[in-house]
C-alpha cells in the first residue's frame, strides 16, 4: 500500500490491553471502521498484552478488518509481527529497533516515527523512507507507562515549524482538545482512549474523522 497524508486523519491505536472488559478490539475497531477511521495500528503492549499465537491470532483478525476496509494496518515496534503479519506498515519509536534497521528489513512497507524533540525531527527530515511522524505526547496520557513529558499545543507548534514530514498528534486527545489540535495544523490525531473508552465508538470516530476532513486544505 503506497502512503497517503489522508491516512493519517483519523488514526486508531489499540491492543487488546486498551480494551474495557466485556467489549472486544475486533468489535471496537468494527465500529471505528463504521466510523470513518483511516488507519488502524495493532499495540499489543504492557503486562496485559496478548503473547505468542494469541497475540498473531488477534492481529490476523484485525488485519482482515482493515483489508476489507482498504485502510492501512500498522503494527507498533514489531519486524517480526509486521512481517508474520504482512502489515501495510510499521511505526517505530525512539526507544525501539534503531530505526535505519528497520528500514532495512522491512522495504515497501509504510514507516511512521515517533519523535518527541526538534533534534530527533531533524533526524527523521534525513530518513527519506520515513513517510511520517508521530509527535506526542501532546497532552498527558494515562495509556502510556513511559510517556515523555506532555508537550503542550506550543511545543508541537515547535515540532511542526521544523518537520519534513507530515505529523500525526498523539497523547491524551480526546473530544474536548481534538479542535485545538487540528488547528495547529497537524495531519491527524492518533488515538487510543478516545475511541476504547468511548460510550459510542461509530459516533466518535466520525467526530474524530471530520475534524480532520474539515481542516483539510
Ligand atoms: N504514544 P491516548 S502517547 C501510544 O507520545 C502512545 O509517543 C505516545 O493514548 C507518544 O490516546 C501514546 O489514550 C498513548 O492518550 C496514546
Amino acid at each position: 500500500m503506497k502512503f497517503n497524508t489522508k491516512m493519517l486523519q483519523a488514526y486508531f491505536v489499540a491492543g487488546s490491553q486498551d480494551v474495557p472488559q466485556g467489549q472486544t478490539l475486533p468489535e471496537q475497531l468494527s465500529a471505528a471502521i463504521a466510523g470513518g477511521i483511516t488507519a488502524f495500528q495493532f499495540r499489543e503492549k504492557g503486562p496485559r498484552a496478548l503473547m505468542g499465537a494469541e497475540k498473531v491470532a488477534l492481529g490476523q483478525t484485525l488485519h482482515e478488518l482493515c483489508r476489507q476496509a482498504e485502510i492501512p494496518f500498522f503494527v507498533d515496534d514489531d519486524v517480526v509481527l509486521a512481517r508474520t503479519l504482512r502489515a501495510d506498515g510499521i511505526h517505530v519509536g525512539q526507544k525501539d529497533q534503531r530505526i535505519e534497521q528497520v528500514i532495512n528489513e522491512l522495504p515497501g512497507l509504510i514507516i511512521g516515527y515517533s519523535c518527541h524533540t526538534v533534534a530527533q525531527i531533524n533526524h527523521a527530515n534525513e530518513l527519506t523512507v520515513v513517510d511520517y511522524v508521530g509527535s506526542g505526547p501532546v497532552y498527558p496520557t494515562l495509556s502510556k507507562a513511559d510517556a515523555d513529558p506532555a508537550l503542550g499545543i506550543s511545543g508541537l507548534k515547535q515540532l511542526l515549524a521544523v518537520s519534513k514530514k507530515p505529523i500525526v498528534a498523539i497523547g491524551g486527545i480526546d473530544q474536548n482538545n481534538l479542535a485545538n489540535v487540528a488547528q495547529t495544523g497537524v495531519a491527524g490525531a492518533a488515538v487510543i482512549s478516545m475511541l476504547t473508552r468511548a460510550d459510542d465508538v461509530q459516533m466518535t470516530a466520525t467526530m474524530l474523522r471530520r475534524t480532520f476532513t474539515n481542516f483539510d486544505a
